[in-house]
């Protein structure tokens, strides 16, 4: 079926989670749905606040503007506008339209009759950005502990919080998360290399099969994924390395207290202890 003609079958009426038919159509290419209003509502209010708080000052430096969460005073509380107000406004645009992006997503998936592994993925990622700025605030009991909105400041921040608590790069949650990062793009080096190896001949040649593709892992490691396989763990791999960055920042704070708690995690001597104390509870020491 050429594709002009299979749009024509899918944009079917109904798969709708809010708004019954009221918001069912498409503007050109784009599916708007009763999330589509959202999203443009929250995108248009969030950049529009964002653009207020860079013409207060004190700098039209596009590195340097930066929206910033309130003062630790304010605790959870609401702050003034012009102090840290305009960043909790921001925020909660920005999660009013990741959400929306992600519902929208949805209903796609149910009007199309697919999985709603795309929702879930970008959801993951939404998990990450929602324990940054609410989970670890709320969990340190002031929005103050949250990121700033701006280029250079959120590397300062990214920066000063690694640091603070015991510099990220000896956190095993960060470790992890990294793993899984460098695995995602190895596994994703090799996927795309192997289809554009098999897809993409020269000219004159015939596109191959994934029978080639099988061959050419089981030729050089001994084992072939699969096709629907490599997919399958591509999703893990991506999904985990923004879980396992979730787990670094919210552990640091919440959990293990300012200055240098890695250190104290890796002192073999402390795992000593915990096992000693256990096997004597065992013994009934
Ligand atoms: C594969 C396969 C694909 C692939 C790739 C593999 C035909 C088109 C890349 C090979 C991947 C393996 C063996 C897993 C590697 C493990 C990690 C953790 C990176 O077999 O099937 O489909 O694209």
């Amino acid at each position: 079926m050429a594709m002009l003609n299979f749009e024509r079958k899918y944009r079917v009426r109904g798969g709708t989670l809010i708004g019954g038919d009221l918001f069912d159509f498409w503007i050109g290419p784009f599916y708007v749905g009763f999330f589509g209003v959202s999203a443009i509502f929250f995108i248009f209010l969030g950049v529009g606040l964002i653009m207020f708080g860079a013409a207060m000052g004190p700098t039209w430096n596009p590195w340097k503007i930066s929206i910033n969460p309130p003062a630790e005073a304010f605790g959870l509380g609401f702050a003034p506008l012009l102090q840290g107000g305009l960043w909790q406004a921001i925020t909660v645009c920005a999660l009013g339209s990741f959400v929306s992006w992600a519902l929208r997503e949805v209903e796609i998936c149910r009007k199309l009759g697919i999985g709603y592994h795309v929702p879930v993925a970008f959801g993951v990622a939404i998990f990450a950005y929602f324990t940054l700025v609410v989970i670890r605030p709320v969990l340190m009991g002031s929005w103050s502990h949250a990121f700033p909105y701006g280029i250079m400041s959120h590397l300062d921040w990214v920066s000063n919080t690694g640091y603070k608590y015991g510099n990220f790069h000896y956190n095993p949650a960060h470790m992890i998360a990294i793993t899984f990062f460098f695995t995602t793009c190895l596994a994703l080096a090799l996927h795309g290399s192997l289809i554009l190896s098999a897809t993409n001949p020269a000219k004159g040649e015939v596109v191959k099969t994934p029978e080639h593709e099988n061959s050419f892992f089981r030729d050089t490691i001994g084992y072939s994924i699969g096709t629907l396989g490599i997919h399958r763990l591509g999703l893990f791999l991506a999904l985990s390395a923004g879980f396992w960055s979730a787990v670094c920042i919210v552990i640091s704070g919440p959990l293990w207290l300012d200055g240098n708690p890695w250190a104290d995690w890796w002192n073999l001597q402390r795992w000593g202890d915990i096992w000693n104390a256990a096997f004597n509870l065992r013994i009934g020491k």
